[in-house]
């Protein structure tokens, strides 16, 4: 085990019993949220130190939003990129790369927008609301732009709308509340849970759908499902095991159990 020290609410049995569960799966799926994260520095949206406690989301996070006060959400998005650009991935992130390559299948289903387990170095990874780096053209969807987070962000904190070659107006390419996630995606990370021996639920409140009813439709097809997260959310009674900690101790020391 490499992470000896643990200091974890959650019990050995339970964790030897999901350590089990893995080690006999050939197929995983991992569901990951805000939490997953936390210990990156990147804040959560619904707890106490939560996004959403300091802006509302319908002011900011909304087609509507955008529409009325494009400046604003603007302004939002590139202090959240600066924010992110000073981040790493944490030992929860590196733990999941680690681990894709013991699986015949291994998909990471993420719905954090900080691209932080592409950078930890997973490769199976459906991002379900976007990519806060992504540029798109509000004219023309196949128009994007990528930026790098090493880069100078455009137009300082409070800069000018960025317009595409086209003239129009960009927006970042997240998902807002109200919008349709891209179908393709949608539908890979269904597929992708319904295959799966294993799902693990990371660091999500699991209250913004569809992808809080990931987990259940994973329960349906038979996969062993397991939350990790410090607090109880609504879809905890319905997991198989429950890990209460951070993931950046819990899935090392899961890691950990598994044989060499
Ligand atoms: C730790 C930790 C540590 C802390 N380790 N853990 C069905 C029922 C009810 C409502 C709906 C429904 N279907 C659709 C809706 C409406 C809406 C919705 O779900 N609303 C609910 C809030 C009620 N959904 C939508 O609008 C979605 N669209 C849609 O359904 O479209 C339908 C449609 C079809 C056809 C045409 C048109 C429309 C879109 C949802 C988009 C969500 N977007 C956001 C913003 C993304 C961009 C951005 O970041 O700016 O996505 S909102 C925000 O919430 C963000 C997150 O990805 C998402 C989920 O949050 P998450 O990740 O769970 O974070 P938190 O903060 O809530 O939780 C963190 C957790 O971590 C906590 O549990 C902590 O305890 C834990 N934690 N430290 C592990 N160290």
């Amino acid at each position: 085990m490499n992470a000896a020290y643990c200091p974890m609410t959650t019990d050995e049995p339970t964790m030897q019993r999901v350590a089990r569960a893995l080690a006999l799966a050939r197929t995983v799926a991992v569901l990951t949220g805000a939490g997953m994260s936390a210990e990156s520095g990147v804040p959560t949206f619904r707890g106490t130190d939560g996004l959403w406690r300091t802006f509302r989301p319908e002011q900011l996070a909304t087609p509507e939003a955008f529409a009325r006060d494009p400046g604003t959400v603007w302004e939002w998005y590139r202090w959240r990129r600066s924010r992110m650009a000073a981040v790493a991935p944490n030992p929860g992130h590196l733990a999941l790369a680690r681990l894709e390559a013991r699986f015949s299948e291994f998909t990471v289903v993420t719905q954090n927008i900080d691209g932080l387990h592409a950078r930890a170095g997973s490769r199976e990874i459906i991002e379900l609301h976007g990519n806060i780096w992504r540029d798109r053209c509000t004219a023309n969807v196949n128009h994007l732009v990528v930026h790098r987070p090493d880069e100078p962000i455009a137009g300082g904190a409070s800069g000018a709308l960025p317009r595409c070659h086209c003239g129009a107006v960009m927006r970042p390419d997240v998902v807002w509340f109200g919008e349709a996630l891209d179908p393709v995606n949608t539908q890979r990370a269904c597929d992708a849970v319904r295959r799966a021996d294993v799902v693990l639920v990371v660091g999500t409140s699991s209250v913004v759908y569809p992808a809080a009813s990931l987990p259940g439709l994973a329960r349906q097809a038979g996969a062993y499902v397991v939350e990790i997260n410090p607090e109880e959310t609504p879809l905890s009674r319905e997991m198989d095991a429950v890990l209460r900690g951070p993931s950046g101790v819990v899935l090392p020391s899961i890691e950990g159990l598994l044989s060499p």
